[in-house]
């Protein structure tokens, strides 16, 4: 049939192209918790052709989440099996089979999420101003946990900030070549590894595209309203396009430093908002190019905004500009 379900079929059970032994993985501590379920850090031995352990993250749900996160669950698991990409995390294993809970095991990314790297970079004494960042005297700060730290090389430079929308718009690029939707892209959703190395993750609400090139969502789970296009949140009509939308919020998220987008909105407003042709204004560190991409991709037809593709070239263009 037509119907892409969250793909919870007894062939994805039976997978055992991915299956990895349980017992050959050992939990360390929790990197996060949500609505989504929950995130460990782990040691996997002999994964991936690896001799001895790796290091690697372990998705499951959280239990009395239900069926739709655990639907979530194997969504995800469909889709990071058919992608490949250095921007795009990468799948490594996962545990179906009987005697535990079902596990997706991918790569560790061991700076984090966007959105908590950009907002530490805030505390790193940096003064943002529209051309660069300037280092601030004092070298050494007071750490969320009363240490006394150095400032470390987490130096974000204008050239950092272009480089992550550049990065992302790679991977998104790929997906979109491969026709597959990502419906939640926001920073909380894009993993750093070391060497500032962009990983888009968290393709649970992602869905492949069929019957030429949208999405209509059919039950009513979680959204992300602020990071949502005008025609999503209108008719849960999901295509790239919405999800160059979201990436127009991300550049706004990475220009801010994690801010939270439409501060003060209320989610219930956002919609008439939109409609009426509010968006949100240039903040006080965003280049007028930067904002221009942003305005774009938030032009209320999509097929006025620019494709992942185009993205990625203007991205290359500022990257060489700001050499
Ligand atoms: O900012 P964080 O520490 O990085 O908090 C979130 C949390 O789990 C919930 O998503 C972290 N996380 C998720 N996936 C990974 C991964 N593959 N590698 C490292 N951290 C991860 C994320």
């Amino acid at each position: 049939t037509n119907e892409t379900s969250a793909g919870c079929s007894s062939k994805t059970l039976r997978d055992t192209r991915w299956e990895f032994p349980r017992d050959k993985l050992i939990m360390e501590e929790k990197l996060g918790e949500g609505e989504f379920g929950r995130v460990m850090r782990a040691q996997a031995w002999g994964i991936n052709g690896h001799k001895g352990y790796s290091t690697v993250a372990v998705k499951m749900s959280k239990g009395n989440g239900g069926l739709s996160e655990q639907q979530d669950l194997y969504s995800e698991f469909n889709m990071l099996k058919e992608v490949s990409h250095p921007n795009v995390i990468k799948l490594l294993g996962a545990c179906t089979q009987k005697g535990g809970p079902f596990y997706i095991i991918v790569e560790y990314a061991e700076l984090g999420s966007l959105r908590s790297f950009l907002r530490k970079s805030r505390s790193l004494g940096f003064e943002f101003s529209d051309s660069s960042m300037v280092q601030v005297e004092n070298p050494m700060y007071l750490s969320d946990s009363g240490d006394l730290c150095r400032r470390n090389d987490t130096r974000l430079t204008k050239r950092d900030l272009i480089s992550f929308a550049w990065q992302i718009t790679k991977g998104m690029a790929y997906l979109s070549d491969m026709k597959l939707i990502h419906r939640d892209l926001a920073t909380r959703n894009i993993l750093l590894a070391a060497g500032n190395v962009i990983k888009i993750s968290d393709f649970g609400l992602s869905r492949d595209v069929y019957e030429g090139d949208t999405y209509l969502k059919k039950t009513k789970g979680r959204v992300p309203v602020k990071w949502m296009a005008i025609e999503s949140l209108e008719d849960h009509v999901y295509t790239s396009k919405s999800d160059v939308w979201s990436f127009g919020v991300v550049l706004w998220e990475i220009v801010t430093l994690g801010a939270s987008p439409y501060p003060g909105v209320e989610l219930e407003r956002l919609y008439n908002l939109l409609k009426s042709g509010y968006r949100m204004e240039k903040p006080k560190t965003c280049s007028d190019q930067l904002y221009h991409i942003m305005i774009m991709c938030w032009r209320e037809n999509p097929y006025n905004r620019p494709s992942f593709k185009d993205l990625v070239h203007r991205f290359d263009i500022m990257l060489q500009e700001t050499a």
